[in-house]
């Protein structure tokens, strides 16, 4: 059995793939991209060469155009519905799902050539990324901001990663059901359904999925035409902050930075439209009605982990973090306790994710907000010893649900050195 330390190992090696991580057994057996970023870090600590490993297999599944799919299919596997011919892309290179997901890439990339302990062998893998990455957040850029506006926008939920947030409830009603052919669900053989998305919001995610295919990908029409187009906060904020990771990865390995630094200085334009004066908060914008979506989550935060807000701003955010954290016992909620749409137990409708903790921690500790950050810290540490690697955890009592021995909670530990081999050493 082992103490955490070794149950954190142990929980990456078991869902180790042979050169990708599944998320969790049986409930995500593809290789996800933002999990990725994340596991690719934790894998640091255990075995530098599988780390680099990690992100070039991710890699295979990119796209010509440079897009980066957010699943991608290496081999098929009867446990996760929609697999590969769902999507629709069985033969074509290594298949895949056609939409993407946060780019925390180039930041897991950077952290991997910082912290390497074989210098020649990362500056090789980061040199073999580094253009591969640069394509991708042009795809970005061009499939998805062609009005330059600064920030890149998602046309679905799962793109986001925050998939069943609140926030898209509304941009995601206006998604009919139409047409789409009977299926069945998977997921719930894995995790309760109360800790799942409802089947309303299943039935909108395939029919986008069918809507895309019937574009045949063409992502010019798909962001002209799609019922749902939202700028998400998180996802710009991930960017933004993997845009200034770039930008010093280019400069460390001697290449030219120009074309990063433009994304940057539009994006810090762009996310002026984000910050909302009246509730003094980051919101998501709908791009089919041009409003902000007020409605309180965890991703109106992630503008700190990009270094957006200023110290106004920051202190604002600050002040919402302590009243938020006021009505749970775990911080942090993926979704404002009072909101109407609060559910502790499910998904992204308020539990707590160790990603996005590990994210907001750093955020904390690089704006000075030390209290928080440990916070943050203290409290995934107490979730993870009582409830074990868990895939999110319910904010009030702490209960762990969804996957059970989930790749990048138990990776991040591990990156925030939660736990060390020494404390699993017996006492003397
Ligand atoms: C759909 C793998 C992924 C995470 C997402 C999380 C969940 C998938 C699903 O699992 O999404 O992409 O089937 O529910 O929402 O953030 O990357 O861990």
């Amino acid at each position: 059995m082992g103490g955490l330390y070794e149950q954190a190992v142990q929980v990456l090696r078991n869902n180790d793939r042979g050169g990708f991580t599944a998320p969790a057994q049986g409930l995500y057996p593809y290789q996800w991209l933002w999990d990725s970023g994340f596991n690719a870090m934790g894998w640091l600590h255990l075995d530098e060469r599988r780390a680099w490993q990690e992100l070039f297999s991710l890699f295979e599944g990119q796209w010509p155009d440079g897009m980066v799919p957010h699943i991608v299919f290496h081999k098929k596997q009867e446990s996760y519905f929609p697999g590969p011919e769902v999507w629709g892309t069985v033969g074509r290179g290594c298949a895949s799902s056609v939409i993407t997901q946060p780019p925390i890439l180039a930041t897991a990339v950077r952290y991997l050539y910082e912290h390497a302990r074989d210098h020649a062998f990362a500056r090789e893998s980061a040199k073999a990324l580094y253009p591969r990455i640069l394509a991708y957040h042009r795809w970005l850029y061009q499939a998805r901001d062609p009005n330059r506006t600064g920030l890149v926008a998602v046309v679905h939920p799962w793109a986001t990663g925050m998939d069943n947030s609140p926030a898209w409830d509304e941009p995601l009603r206006r998604v009919p059901t139409e047409g789409v052919p009977p299926y069945e669900r998977k997921d719930l053989l894995y995790a309760k359904p109360e800790e799942r998305p409802r089947k309303e919001e299943y039935d909108r995610y395939l029919w986008l999925l069918y809507f895309f295919r019937r574009l045949n990908f063409d992502q010019r029409a798909i962001f002209r035409e799609s019922p749902f187009k939202v700028i998400d906060v998180g996802f710009n904020a991930i960017l933004h902050r993997a845009n200034q990771d770039l930008y010093a990865l280019a400069v460390m390995l001697g290449e030219e930075p120009h074309e990063i630094q433009e994304w940057i200085v539009e994006a810090q334009v762009g996310f002026q439209a984000l910050w909302d004066r009246e509730d003094n908060f980051y919101y998501s914008l709908d791009l089919i009605t041009g409003r902000r979506i007020r409605v309180k989550t965890s991703a109106g935060f992630l503008p700190l982990f990009a270094g957006i807000p200023g110290e106004g701003r920051a202190r604002r955010l600050a002040e919402h973090f302590r009243e938020w954290v006021r009505h749970v016992r775990y911080a942090l909620p993926s979704v404002h306790p009072l909101e109407p749409s609060f559910e502790g137990t499910r998904y992204w409708r308020g539990p707590v994710w160790v990603n996005v903790n590990w994210m907001l921690a750093e955020a904390f500790w690089d704006y000075g907000y030390d209290d928080l950050a440990e916070r943050l810290r203290n409290d995934t540490l107490e979730l993870i010893r009582r409830f074990g690697f868990r895939e999110y955890y319910h904010p009030k009592t702490g209960e762990g649900r969804g996957g059970k021995d989930f790749s990048w909670t138990a990776a991040l530990a591990l990156v925030w050195r939660l736990l060390t081999r020494d404390e699993d050493a017996p006492a003397a």
